[in-house]
């Protein structure tokens, strides 16, 4: 007995030592799965929720909480005198927006709920605006109040318009309500379920109608009493500030790998304002972090992994747009596949794997999909959209891919709201995730050889320029935003 444990303890001594000297064990997905574990996630997240709980419930682009989701991010990616990882801030600044007050006095001269949304502009203050309420016709299948010639017929000058939220984007109807002379808009939501918050985009500040969400019970009530003959008279009130506010992108890279073959991890800091954003996108946040400490482990890296914890996501993608925009075409050619984690863990998750017509994508995407089918979960290719961080890569013809659980009802209800939280995560989803994306990005860290190059061909130029003349919008707004003159911004630019 005695002779064991003095023969364990010899042992325990030298491992010690080895894992004081730096050991690091040869990188294979299979090991780098195992050093994954649901604690590390769970804490991460943890201390993301409490900072939005201190932060006046979020940790959005130009607040505090967004500061301090950084400070933590790096206090648990860096080590002094780090050997194994390079970490740096890429700064930039755009235009912040706050409603401070917004209200909705109904007909009976109630008050409404009535939720806004970002870069909302404001009304005349204190009084807001008020006016006879005209219902534009429901739409479903194109939208509603989507294109100029649904609004023929209808008066809305120095009214407010009643559309429905759907299918198109709602700077597009608040904007045609904007030019036919409406003082505001109600817009009521377009599912039963909880109002949820969404991006105006700042390009938009001078351009369009002030605007309350409402509810789509009270929505509809309201254009039954319309469809009577009755005249509802209805007041808005929006209260918002603009200010060009900086913030910052993450990187944090592995030393060891080639530089010219690199492959990168995103995933956005920020939350929106209404919630502390949790699953959103803490969710792929802690995955990084933890993947980030695991690597730690392990040598033999032949192509880089670089991490982005993308800052402004949800004004708009503002970050990571900003970094690929500033990529030489050399530099863009060394990213050689690029994963978008955004919201991994959603209380009822489906495991869509983003792949689109770019071959490589596939590529990626496999090692994904395959992961997770074996786990035993209903995963599925499902091809990107418009509303993350991936946008930059695919315009620079980068092989992308990621993982979607889901967002609004089912996958996720608190999907952009302030229940966004520690509780509502499927911490199973979770881990699950982040095995899968340990486990491919450390599959195309040590071959990337089946990945074809970007295809430059595929850039596509109008996007390209899109995107340029966002960023040039952007400038407009911010340096305008900073003189104190958005009033003038109407007559400057042109719709
Ligand atoms: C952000 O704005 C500040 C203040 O105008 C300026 O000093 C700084 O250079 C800007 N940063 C970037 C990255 O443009
Ligand atoms: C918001 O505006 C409404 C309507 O003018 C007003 O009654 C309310 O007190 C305001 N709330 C805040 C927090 O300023
Ligand atoms: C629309 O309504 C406004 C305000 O009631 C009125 O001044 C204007 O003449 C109307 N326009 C048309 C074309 O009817
Ligand atoms: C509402 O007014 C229109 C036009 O004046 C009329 O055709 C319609 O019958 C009225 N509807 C009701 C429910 O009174
Ligand atoms: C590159 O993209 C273009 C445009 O989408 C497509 O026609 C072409 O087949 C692609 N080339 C490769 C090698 O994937
Ligand atoms: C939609 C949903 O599941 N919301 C839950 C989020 O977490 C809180 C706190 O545990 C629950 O009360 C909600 O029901
Ligand atoms: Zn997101």
């Amino acid at each position: 007995m005695k002779h064991t444990i003095s023969v364990l303890t010899v042992l325990l001594c030298v491992w010690e030592s080895i894992a004081a000297s730096g050991y690091k064990a040869k990188l294979s997905p299979e090991k780098l799965e195992a050093a994954i574990g649901q604690k590390g996630l769970k804490q991460n997240l943890q201390a993301l929720d409490k900072i939005g709980k201190q932060s006046n419930g979020n940790r959005a682009f130009g607040t505090t909480g967004y500061a301090k989701s950084s400070d933590y991010v790096l206090s648990q990616i860096t080590s002094k005198h780090d050997k194994d990882f390079e970490t740096w801030k890429q700064y930039f600044n755009h235009t912040y927006e706050e409603t401070r007050n917004i209200s909705v006095t109904g007909p009976d001269g109630e008050a409404v709920d009535a939720l806004t949304l970002m870069y909302n502009n404001a009304t005349p203050l204190p009084d807001g605006v008020t006016g006879e309420l005209v219902a534009v016709p429901v739409d479903d299948t194109v939208g509603s109040g989507c294109f100029e010639d649904q609004w023929a017929g209808l008066n809305v000058t120095g009214k407010l318009a009643l559309v429905k939220r759907g299918t198109c984007s709602i700077s597009d109807k608040l904007k045609i309500a904007k030019n036919l002379g409406a003082l505001g808009v109600i817009l009521f939501h377009n599912t039963n379920s909880t109002p949820n918050a969404a991006t105006l985009s700042a390009e938009n500040i001078g351009l369009l109608a002030p605007v309350g969400l409402v509810s789509l019970s009270i929505g509809e009530a309201w254009l039954a009493r319309i469809a009577t003959n009755e005249t509802l008279t209805v007041t808005l009130l929006v209260d918002s500030i603009f200010e060009p506010r900086t913030s910052w992108n993450v990187f944090s890279e592995t030393r060891e790998g080639d530089p010219n073959n690199v492959i990168m991890l995103g995933a956005h800091l920020d939350s929106v304002q209404a919630g502390p954003g949790i699953n959103d996108d803490g969710s792929g946040v802690t995955a990084q972090i933890e993947i980030i400490k695991a690597l730690r482990n392990f040598r033999g890296i032949k192509n880089k992994i670089r991490f982005a914890f993308w800052g402004a996501e949800e004004p708009g993608l503002v970050g990571s747009l900003f970094y690929t925009q500033s990529l030489t075409p050399s530099e863009a050619d060394k990213i050689r596949f690029y994963y978008n984690y955004d919201m991994i863990g959603s209380p009822v998750p489906v495991y869509g794997i983003y792949a689109g017509d770019n071959p490589g994508d596939k590529v990626g995407a496999q090692l994904l999909l395959d992961y997770l089918v074996a786990k035993g979960k209903p995963a599925y290719f499902g091809s990107f959209g418009t509303g993350s961080d991936y946008v930059g890569f695919l315009e620079l013809g980068i092989p992308s891919s990621g993982i979607h659980t889901g967002g609004g009802v089912p996958a996720d209800p608190c999907y952009h709201l302030a229940c966004d939280t520690y509780d509502n995560i499927s911490w199973e989803a979770l881990e699950v995730n982040t095995k899968a994306a340990a486990r491919a990005a450390a599959a195309l860290a040590l071959s990337v050889e089946d990945v074809p190059p970007r295809n430059t061909t595929s850039v596509n130029p109008r996007s390209d320029n899109r995107i340029r003349a966002q960023f040039t919008a952007w400038e407009e707004v911010k340096l305008e935003v900073a003189g104190g003159h958005t009033c003038a911004l109407k007559t400057k630019r042109t719709v």
